[in-house]
């Protein structure tokens, strides 16, 4: 036992030590708060709470786990009820170690026979223990403690079993002889006479303490002032708690509503504050990785397809049918279980047919005379931090974007390295946007199919006026930005606002640019471009060619 958890440092300091019953972690540290001197791990109040009577049904394990509950979480004493030291002489010594080893300040136990009735249950058998049996108990206590802040308090239940006044005082002074640090004596009389002419004829110099449950009326004060230096209030938290909860239940199954008892319980926070979710937090801070910001989608989704005819007579190729399910939705579910709940959509062709639930909404209506970097700016909101754009007329793996995800660079886009392979029939295609990457292999070297290494590239050059054979991959269409990489990405984009002019890359000028051209103008502005291999595993619905691979695909 610690210094400032004993109880025995704490009875050289004048005054009553007032102690608390308690039957868990939170109604200990309940009473500490309430500023109580100690704790009482009451055998009521932990039977009770175990909806079982008080009469050693529990074991010692189980009230020894429902004592180092409350040594764990207050920083004040605790004593333990330990009943008749759940067995004979050789029990005590266990009881005795297993307390001690546990933190405990001091134990209690008192001379009923074992099975043990509470004190109070009326017309149940009451056997005490002979003195001589239950001093060699106290013997056996004292002898076991392997620390001097270890204490131990021997109750007589002579009063309780009606055994008369000289018993008491007979017991409680072999008690003390045979090496108590205190005695307890019990009554359950309505008037503190019993305990009152215990303590005025108490001959030990061994302090008293009492447990006022029945005796009512009687006040600390006249306690203390009568001899008793530790005095127990064993059960009033349990019993509080079943009065308030038999009338907060009563109240629901009534009302039918949890705001019908909102003024009847404590907030949620003040639970919070109790068990101490605040020290939680700060150590999830200072311990754990830190979690990476959270990743705002901007799915560009206004243009017109030139390609699909009919099929988009009616609606925007995002909201395109595969399946069952539009590009969109699937595009949602794939960014929703990757993590990614904020979902912005820029809209412009048939705007009115992109309506999913839960996402923000952008609309690009100068769609038809701009292209997609208008598009994104149009969301510019979404761009502060950390965001993901993704073209809106892709599908593609979850596993993708999972890896895009992970990247820790500033800005990352995917590269498919397999763009060459054929997969893609020329005459479907549109133009790909093609990628050159620093110190890649190049395909005539054969060493593409090597690919897919997690070792990011950085791009050179990103356009779709690469001859074939200069490019590595293809723009997969998603690409991530850091908080690093939007903040560059907005400096940049308000510099062009203000100052560019005429073409822009490969488009004739900024309002007709692509993502790849704003791409371009980055790096070529010193901003650093990775790319991540990714090898098939998505595609972009461009034509009836794309959409019939679609439906094969999924
Ligand atoms: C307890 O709280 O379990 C006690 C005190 O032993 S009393 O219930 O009053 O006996
Ligand atoms: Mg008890």
């Amino acid at each position: 036992v610690s210094e400032d958890k004993s109880l025995r440092a704490r009875m050289a300091q004048p005054g009553p030590i007032v102690t608390i019953g308690a039957h868990n972690g939170l109604s200990a540290k309940l009473g500490a708060e309430a500023g109580f001197e100690a704790i009482w791990a009451s055998g009521f109040e932990i039977s009770a709470s175990h909806g079982i009577p008080d009469a050693n049904i529990l074991t010692m394990a189980e009230n020894l786990d429902a004592a180092k509950m409350m040594v764990d979480v207050v920083d004040v004493p605790v004593i333990a009820d330990c009943d008749n030291g759940y067995g004979n002489a050789i029990n005590v010594i266990r009881c005795v170690e297993a307390y001690e080893r546990a933190g405990i300040a001091a134990i209690c136990i008192e001379d009923n026979i074992f099975p043990k009735r509470c004190s109070f249950y009326a017309g149940v058998k009451r056997e005490l223990a002979s003195v001589e049996e239950h001093a060699g108990k106290v013997r056996a206590a004292k002898g076991a403690q392997k620390t001097d802040a270890f204490a131990v308090i021997a109750r007589t239940e002579a009063l309780i079993a009606g055994w008369g006044m000289e018993e008491a005082l007979r017991r409680g002074r072999a008690y003390a002889d045979a090496g108590a640090d205190f005695v307890l004596v019990h009554s359950k009389s309505k008037t503190p006479d019993e305990v009152l002419g215990f303590a005025e004829r108490w001959d030990r110099d061994v302090p008293l303490v009492c447990v006022p449950t029945i005796y009512r009326d009687t006040t600390v004060e006249t306690l203390h002032a009568a001899g008793f230096k530790v005095i127990i209030f064993a059960n009033h938290g349990i019993r509080s708690s079943i009065k308030a909860m038999q009338e907060t239940f009563a109240t629901l199954r009534k009302q039918g509503f949890t705001g019908s008892v909102e003024d009847r319980v404590v907030p949620l926070e003040r639970v919070y504050e109790l068990i101490g979710v605040d020290t939680m937090k700060s150590n999830e801070r200072t311990f754990m990785p830190a979690e990476a910001p959270s990743v705002t989608a901007v799915v560009l989704a206004a243009g017109a397809s030139t390609s699909l005819g009919p099929l988009v007579e009616d609606r925007a190729k995002t909201m395109l049918d595969i399946k069952g399910k539009s590009i969109l939705a699937r595009q949602v579910e794939t960014l929703n279980t990757c993590g990614v709940k904020n979902i912005a959509v820029v809209r412009g062709y048939k705007k009115e047919s992109v309506d999913l639930p839960n996402l923000r909404y952008y609309d690009n209506d100068q769609y038809a005379t701009t292209n997609e970097v208008v598009s994104l700016l149009t969301a510019r909101k979404e761009t502060q931090g950390p965001f993901l754009m993704l073209y809106g007329d892709i599908v593609f793996e979850p596993g993708m974007l999972q890896k895009l995800l992970k990247s820790p660079a500033d800005i990352t886009i995917l590269v498919d390295r397999s763009w060459n392979e054929g997969t893609r029939p020329a005459d479907a295609r549109g133009v790909p946007d093609l990628v050159k990457l620093e110190d890649a292999a190049t395909e005539a070297q054969g060493a593409h199919r090597f690919v897919g290494a997690d070792r990011p590239r950085r791009v050179v050059k990103v356009s779709n006026r690469l001859e074939n054979g200069e490019g590595h991959g293809e723009f997969v269409g998603m690409a991530l930005f850091s908080e690093q990489g939007s903040a560059a990405f907005g400096k940049i984009v308000a510099q062009l606002e203000a100052e560019h002019e005429g073409p822009f890359h490969d488009a004739p000028s900024l309002k007709d640019a692509s993502f790849t051209d704003l791409l371009q103008e980055l790096i070529d502005r010193g901003v650093e471009v990775q790319a991540l291999d990714v090898y098939k595993g998505w595609l972009e619905v461009d034509t009836f060619e794309d959409y019939q691979r679609a439906w094969a695909l999924l």
